[in-house]
């Protein structure tokens, strides 16, 4: 029962349709394990790991007194000229669950800030190798790279873009969602040739002006893009052979999410930049990373300023925060503890088996997953693409299950620690929605 009516009025909510949930607001007051709890008093499955930043589940002992402990002990210490050994600690940590040769970590406090930050020490880097004309960044359709001003630029959902002007100078590759792909379960066999659409832009552009491409190695807000089979291998090799750095926005398939530590390992190519946030710290502070090769760090070191020189006018005053950098040991050793990333790999054909069996449901036009993250998208009604999924996700709420919806699509990313049985509970109730919204 609720006990407690609010003031709505003064909070501008983020992504949020605020007329909408003014009106009707749904409120939680609790979380712990797999589950919220909402004002009504009600147990609310949490079908996307918060915002695909918990996959650990909520309410994790080991990481909640790693955060006190270090408030006791260090609050707060300046990140610039300063140092604090946890961030340390943290970077060496980050560098063994990378790829090879990327072991370099600048701390961020989202994903947004990570995009924006790897973007720059892709134009810095250039800079510094004496080639300050490539200063061009690409993306990709359907891509989301966060909401600052570069990652927006290289992002690839318009809605996110339109209102906002102009951004920085940049293009991009088409998405590689295919028809002949719909319904594809895990990775699709076709669609590599979409990497050449680079070498398109590099014809255009001039390999010379173009500093990096930017990919999600799965998109997850663009609904769940998976790559196909060698196109993330064909864009590598194409960036390779023209000297374009490659960075891959892992802020959703870092730690776990793929069944592997990182995209680059789960589908077997090495970026040079790797971008981090969400599951670094299971949700419970704000904290992103960038990972750079050694070999990019270096170029920075090898220099011919003074050692008092700042080698990169760039960090922000929270970067490596001393109860963030706790948060994310204790996150990354209870990861490794629980063997959880071995465990996405066991839950991903529940989930793919579950998703997929709601396929001749009214409106579904298309049905994607790669390891614990999925998408059905909707069609339209009367020309609005959105409105489905608004309704459906409302209508799972009431249900007792927090589900996602962006764009066309519902979107699934279940914590780690979700059951066999949970799992089938969701897409059961999410079948029942789908039979009952017009
Ligand atoms: N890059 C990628 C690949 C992301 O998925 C960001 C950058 C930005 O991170 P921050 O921490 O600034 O939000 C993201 C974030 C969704 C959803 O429902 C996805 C994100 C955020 C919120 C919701 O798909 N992705
Ligand atoms: N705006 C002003 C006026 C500031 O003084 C600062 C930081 O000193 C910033 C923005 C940037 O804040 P942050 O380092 O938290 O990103």
């Amino acid at each position: 029962m609720k006990t407690q009516t609010y003031n709505l009025d003064h909070h501008w909510m983020p992504y949020t349709a605020n007329r909408a949930f003014k009106q009707k607001p749904r409120m939680i007051v609790g979380s712990s394990g797999n589950y919220y709890r909402s004002d009504d008093g009600r147990q609310i499955f949490d079908s996307l790991s918060g915002l695909w930043c918990c996959g650990a589940g909520h309410g994790v002992e080991a990481i909640g007194e790693a955060v006190g402990r270090q408030l006791q002990n260090n609050d707060f210490s300046p990140g610039f000229q300063f140092g604090h050994p946890l961030s340390f600690e943290l970077a060496e940590k980050i560098s063994e669950l990378m790829p090879a040769g990327l072991n370099r970590v600048l701390f961020t406090n989202s994903g947004s800030e990570s995009a924006d930050t790897s973007l720059k020490i892709a134009r810095a880097y250039w800079q510094a190798r004496g080639r300050p004309e490539k200063t061009k960044l690409i993306g990709r359709v359907k891509g989301y790279h966060g909401v600052n001003f570069g990652g927006m630029s290289v992002g690839g959902i318009e809605a996110n873009k339109a209102p906002f002007g102009s951004g920085l100078d940049s293009d991009h590759l088409g998405a590689t969602l295919l028809p002949e792909n719909a319904f594809c379960a895990g990775m699709p066999q076709y669609g590599e040739h979409l990497a050449n659409e680079l070498e398109q832009k590099i014809a255009l552009h001039g390999a010379g002006t173009i500093a990096a491409v930017i990919v999600e190695p799965l998109s997850g807000s663009g609904g769940v893009v998976v790559p196909p089979v060698g196109y993330l291998q064909r864009l590598s090799e194409i960036c390779k052979q023209h000297d374009i750095l490659l960075i891959f926005d892992e802020v959703i398939t870092g730690f776990g999410r793929c069944g592997a530590n990182t995209g680059a390992e789960a589908f077997g190519v090495v970026p040079d930049i790797i971008n981090l946030a969400k599951q670094l710290t299971n949700g419970v502070i704000p904290m992103g990373a960038v990972v750079v090769r050694e070999t990019i760090y270096n170029c920075f070191m090898e220099t011919d300023a003074p050692l008092h020189a700042v080698e990169l006018p760039h960090g922000y005053t929270y970067s490596g925060h001393p109860v963030a950098c706790a948060a994310a040991l204790a996150t990354l050793h209870y990861l490794q503890e629980r063997e959880l990333v071995g465990r996405v790999q066991q839950l991903a054909p529940v989930l793919q088996r579950h998703i997929h069996a709601l396929r001749a449901m009214p409106h579904v036009s298309d049905i994607r997953n790669f390891g614990l993250a999925g998408a059905i998208a909707l069609d339209a009604r009367d020309g609005d693409a959105i409105v489905r999924p608004f309704e459906a996700g409302l209508a799972l709420w009431e249900a007792g299950f927090y589900v996602r919806w962006g764009g066309d699509t519902l979107q699934f990313a279940p914590p780690f620690t979700a059951t066999e049985v949970e799992l089938e509970r969701l897409f059961s109730a999410v079948g029942d929605v789908l039979g009952s919204i017009n």
